[in-house]
């Protein structure tokens, strides 16, 4: 979508580190880590937020929960890690395109709010 951050990211027109890619999502490690490892996985395909997930086909879905682990194993988070996926204001969502935050590296705070 023009105008999209995340959709210039996928699309190779900003820089990012990019850390994992296949047909439906890419990921790419987070400008302003809140961890030692701090991941974003998106989807290729433009939309908003979490609450849009069904517009997207179930199969890239079905991608981008099986990035998440695959992801988390390339970056060797055996000792676990959190997923996190900000949507709306009251979530303080920042970039409108849908994202997964993986944070993981040390251990995370007790509370999630
Ligand atoms: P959220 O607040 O949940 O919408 O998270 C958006 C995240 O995107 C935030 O942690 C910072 C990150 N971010 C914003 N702009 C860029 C960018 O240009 N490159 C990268 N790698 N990350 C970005």
């Amino acid at each position: 979508m023009a105008d999209c951050l995340f959709c210039k990211i996928v699309a190779g027109d900003i820089p990012s580190t990019k850390v994992y890619e296949d047909e439906s999502c890419y990921a790419f490690r987070d400008i302003n880590p809140q961890a030692p490892t701090h991941i974003l996985v998106v989807p290729k395909a433009h939309v908003s937020s979490i609450a849009q997930i069904g517009d997207l086909n179930k199969d890239v879905i079905a991608d981008l929960m099986t990035a998440i682990g695959r992801i988390a194993e390339q970056e060797r988070l055996e000792n676990g890690f959190r997923v996190v996926s900000n949507c709306g204001p009251d979530a303080c969502q920042s970039v409108p395109h849908l994202h997964f935050h993986i944070l993981g590296g040390r251990k995370m705070g007790e509370t999630m709010a």
